[in-house]
């Protein structure tokens, strides 16, 4: 082929994805080095490196559409698509846009990961982590409020920036073919945007009953703690209670909500603490988890380069993440680990995304990702559902009670107080952002609609009231960083196919509750099939690889929680639902 004659759709690829891969690395690295030190300088080279990946990925996407039109092999067609929805961010091609709309992203990232906030009768203002610690410990209103508050109001000052954001990511996301970015983000699941929209809802739908009876139960304890006044009985739930800055896990309101005559907690959090388990052994607990399916053991440099905690000498943005920066196995995580139950889960949260990462490493760059977003969320959190106290047990992590029938409910309890109470929270997000993207929700409107959305779907309402000049959707981390959130409603209805999925697999056929595939390779085999077909394949394909059904559906979580609904109802039997 003579020089500067279009190459054949196959030739253009590979050198597209060496291009990209080159480019993605040095975007991860610069990255990773401004996510683990903060400063002017390392947020201006990683906004660089990555508007450099960027207006390489637009470009190769137009270039792409010479070939869509031809009539390609379905693999090549799927990648050529994939080229085009790669990215979450994309810049208007326009001199200088993508330096300006990056360097936006990662100072809201900075802003987010780096504020303080300054509380009645404390020396030193108080940093994200320490404001959490007060929501999920203290029972006193007011200190919750404050901690509420003070983070809430921060995150006032990323609204230009937010706004300017929008504006320039929802014209680059034009230039590549799609009317928004909020379009392109809902693009990405094999299937239309308008399509993936009527499926989350659909979904909701199957969940909402369990989730009312939650709600309904949770109001009805948390009265009985704060008092009528505070907690109305047909109210929504205030949202400064519920023991998390952002009201999407009430596990810690698990002592004021335990069945009667059951203790406080399944305590993990105590155990560790009585072990003097350092955050480096509870990775080792993670890994050795994921070694007991079969899989490999995570590499040397994994251990030398992750960074587990908080340094005490600079800025790192602590919201745990998990890093492939070579694309091969320079696999890290990076967190700043508490010695608690909650973190312990995030830990193999985090492992599933990079034990997924490195098993579709092998395959052409543009597969190497989650079938789809959901999956790369929902492997680690499938892994910790095989967390049980017959597995603690094993490990050596446990406090030795054995469990009762109502231990056995307050377990399922404390789960559905991550898992369930997330469910309208993880949906939510997303619809924030998709209507803000399209311009239904005008930045006039910003908060009024968020907290529509939050009192609609979650049934939560603040406290005090909350005008247009507070920007209460970014003190959301993901909002400020630019990650979109769907992926996590749908991880918490495929964990529990994977796990119903992988469970059968290992022949169990005791409640779903109970089951544990610890030291079950031939789960880890099923499990690995489809995390080595990366998003080769549309993403039904690998559901079923897992678990036999190429559907989402929430047969699986509404069976895991059954005897929790049965139980619920009876306590609600005769009280007000809804609000
Ligand atoms: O952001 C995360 C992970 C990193 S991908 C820690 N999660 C969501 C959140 O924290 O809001 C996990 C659960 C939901
Ligand atoms: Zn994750």
């Amino acid at each position: 082929m003579a020089a500067g004659e279009p190459k054949d759709a196959e030739g253009f690829l590979r050198d597209a994805e060496s291009a990209l891969l080159d480019l993605s690395i040095e975007t991860q690295r610069a990255e990773w080095v401004q996510s683990t030190y903060i400063t002017d300088d390392t947020t201006a080279l990683a906004s660089r490196a990555y508007a450099r990946l960027i207006e390489a990925t637009v470009r190769l996407a137009k270039e792409a559409n010479r070939y869509r039109s031809a009539a390609l092999a379905p693999e090549t067609a799927r990648r050529i698509h994939l080229l085009r929805t790669s990215l979450s961010l994309v810049a208007p091609s326009e001199p200088a846009a993508g330096m300006e709309l990056t360097g936006l992203v990662n100072a809201m990232q900075a802003m987010y990961a780096t504020a303080r906030v300054p509380l009645p009768g404390t020396p030193e203002p108080a940093n994200l982590e320490e404001l959490e610690r007060q929501l999920a410990s203290s029972r006193d209103p007011d200190v919750q409020l404050a901690a509420w508050t003070g983070w809430h109001d921060a995150a006032r000052g990323l609204r230009p920036k937010f706004l300017r954001y929008v504006e320039l990511a929802n014209r680059g996301a034009q230039e590549v073919g799609f009317s928004d970015l909020g379009e392109l983000w809902r693009s990405k699941y094999d299937m239309p945007p308008g399509s993936f929209e009527r499926e989350t809802e659909r979904l909701w739908s199957q969940v909402e009953p369990l989730y009312r009876a939650l709600h309904a139960y949770v109001r009805r304890r948390l009265a009985a703690t704060y008092g009528e006044d505070r907690v109305g009985g047909r109210d929504p739930l205030p949202a400064h209670l519920l023991g998390n800055m952002w009201a999407q896990s009430w596990v810690h309101l698990y002592p004021i909500l335990a069945p009667a005559g059951e203790r406080a907690a399944p305590d993990l959090t105590r155990v560790l603490l009585d072990r003097a388990t350092t955050p480096r052994q509870m990775v080792e607990y993670g890994e050795r988890f994921f070694t007991s399916l079969g899989l490999p053991t995570l590499p040397a440099s994994f251990w030398e380069r992750s960074m587990f905690v908080r340094p005490p000498d600079r800025q790192v943005v602590c919201h745990a993440s998990a890093w492939d920066i070579d694309f091969v196995e320079d696999l890290r995580i990076k967190m700043c680990i508490d010695v608690t139950a909650e973190d312990f889960r995030t830990i193999h949260h985090e492992l599933g995304h990079n034990y997924y990462q490195r098993a579709y490493a092998e395959l052409p760059f543009l597969y190497r990702d989650g079938a789809n977003d959901g999956f790369h969320e929902a492997i680690g959190d499938t892994i910790s559902l095989s967390v049980t106290p017959e597995y603690l047990r094993k490990i050596g992590l446990s406090d030795g009670e054995d469990p009762s029938p109502s231990a056995e409910i307050g377990r399922l309890l404390h789960r559905a107080l991550e898992t369930i109470a997330f469910l309208p929270f993880g949906l939510l997000i997303d619809r924030w952002r998709w209507r803000v993207f399209d311009g239904t929700i005008p930045p006039e409107r910003y908060n009024r609609a968020w907290w529509e959305l939050r009192r609609t779907y979650q049934g939560i309402a603040p406290a005090v009231p909350r005008g247009e000049e507070e920007f209460d959707a970014g003190a959301k981390y993901h909002v400020a960083a630019n990650v979109p959130y769907a992926r996590y409603f749908l991880a918490a209805i495929l964990q529990m196919q994977f796990h119903r999925g992988l469970a059968r697999e290992i022949g169990w056929t005791g409640p779903l509750h109970r089951a544990s595939i610890y030291g079950h390779p031939e789960a880890g085999a099923r499990l690995g099939a489809m995390l080595r077909m990366g998003q080769s394949r549309p993403w039904p394909e690998a559901l079923e690889a897992v678990c036999g059904e190429p559907r989402l559906d929430a047969g699986a979580l509404l069976e895991y929680f059954a005897p929790l609904r049965a139980w619920l109802d009876e306590e609600n039997r005769g009280a007000p639902l809804g609000w």
